[in-house]
C-alpha cells in the first residue's frame, strides 16, 4: 500500500466518525422536534425531491384544495431567497423560510428553530419543503412523520434504482409532472417496478400540478394522514 492510499483511508476513517457524530447529534434533536409535534398533535410532512421536480407547484394546488379543511403551516428550505416563501404566502397559510446558504439538506435544529416561531397547537398539518437534492435530505431526520418524494418525469425513470435512500425512506411518490409522459422516454410501468421492489409498500401518485390532474386522490390521502 502506497503511503498516499494509505492517508486516503485514514481521511476516509475520520470523516465516517465525524459523520455519524454528526447524524447522532441530528437524532437527538429530531427525537425532542418528534415529542414537541406529537404533544401539539400536529403531524409533519418532509417534503423532499430533486430541484424543479415540482414541490412548491404541488404545495401550491395541494394548499388551495385543503386550507378550508385543515389548519396547515409551511417551513420552506432553500439555499437562497425567499422566492418559495413569497409563493406559498399567496396560498394564505403561515410560512417560514429557512435559507441554508449552501447546505444541501435541512435538519434536526434548524426545523427546531423555525417551529419556534409558529403557533404548532393551533396547526394540524406542517408541511417542510427540503432543499431540492435526492440525497443529503433522505439522510437528515427533522422530526417528521413521514416523508414524500416528488420525482418528475423528466428526471428520467432510473432515479428509484440510482437514489434508493430516499425512496426506501419516503412512505409516499408522487410522479409530477405527468403532462409530459408523451414527451420523454420514461418507462412508467419500469419505475413502478424498480420503486416497489425497493419498497414494497411505497404509496405512488402519479401528478400533473399544470394539468391539475391526479391532485384529488392525493390530497385525500394526505387528509387521511392528519385524521388519523
Ligand atoms: N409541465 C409541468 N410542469 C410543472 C409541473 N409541476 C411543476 N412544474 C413546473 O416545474 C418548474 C419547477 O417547479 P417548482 O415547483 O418551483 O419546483 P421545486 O421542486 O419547488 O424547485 P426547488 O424548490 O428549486 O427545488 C416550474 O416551472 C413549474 O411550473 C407539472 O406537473 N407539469
Ligand atoms: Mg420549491
Amino acid at each position: 500500500m502506497t503511503a498516499g492510499f494509505q492517508l486516503l483511508l485514514e481521511d476516509f476513517d475520520l470523516e465516517v466518525k465525524l459523520m455519524r457524530n454528526i447524524l447522532g447529534a441530528n437524532d437527538e434533536i429530531a427525537a425532542l422536534n418528534r415529542k414537541m409535534f406529537s404533544a401539539c398533535g400536529v403531524v409533519v410532512m418532509n417534503l423532499m425531491g430533486s430541484p424543479g421536480s415540482g414541490k412548491t407547484t404541488l404545495l401550491e394546488k395541494t394548499l388551495a384544495r385543503l386550507v378550508d379543511k385543515i389548519k396547515i403551516a409551511v417551513i420552506e428550505g432553500d439555499l437562497f431567497t425567499a422566492k418559495d416563501a413569497e409563493r406559498i404566502e399567496r396560498q394564505g397559510v403561515d410560512v417560514i423560510q429557512i435559507n441554508t446558504a449552501g447546505g444541501c439538506h435541512l435538519d434536526a435544529p434548524m426545523i427546531q428553530k423555525a417551529c419556534a416561531s409558529l403557533d404548532l397547537n393551533a396547526i394540524d398539518l406542517l408541511i417542510v419543503e427540503n432543499v431540492g437534492n435526492l440525497v443529503c435530505p433522505a439522510e437528515f431526520d427533522i422530526g417528521e412523520n413521514f416523508k414524500a418524494v416528488v420525482l418528475s418525469i423528466t428526471e428520467g425513470d432510473d432515479k428509484p434504482l440510482k437514489y434508493p435512500l430516499i425512496f426506501k425512506e419516503s412512505e409516499v411518490t408522487l410522479f409530477n409532472k405527468i403532462d409530459l409522459l408523451p414527451f420523454t422516454n420514461f418507462d412508467l410501468q419500469a419505475a413502478r417496478e424498480d420503486l416497489t421492489t425497493l419498497h414494497p409498500t411505497i404509496k405512488i401518485f402519479e401528478t400533473s400540478c399544470t394539468k391539475e390532474t391526479g391532485l384529488d386522490d392525493w390530497t385525500t390521502w394526505l387528509l387521511g394522514k392528519v385524521a388519523r
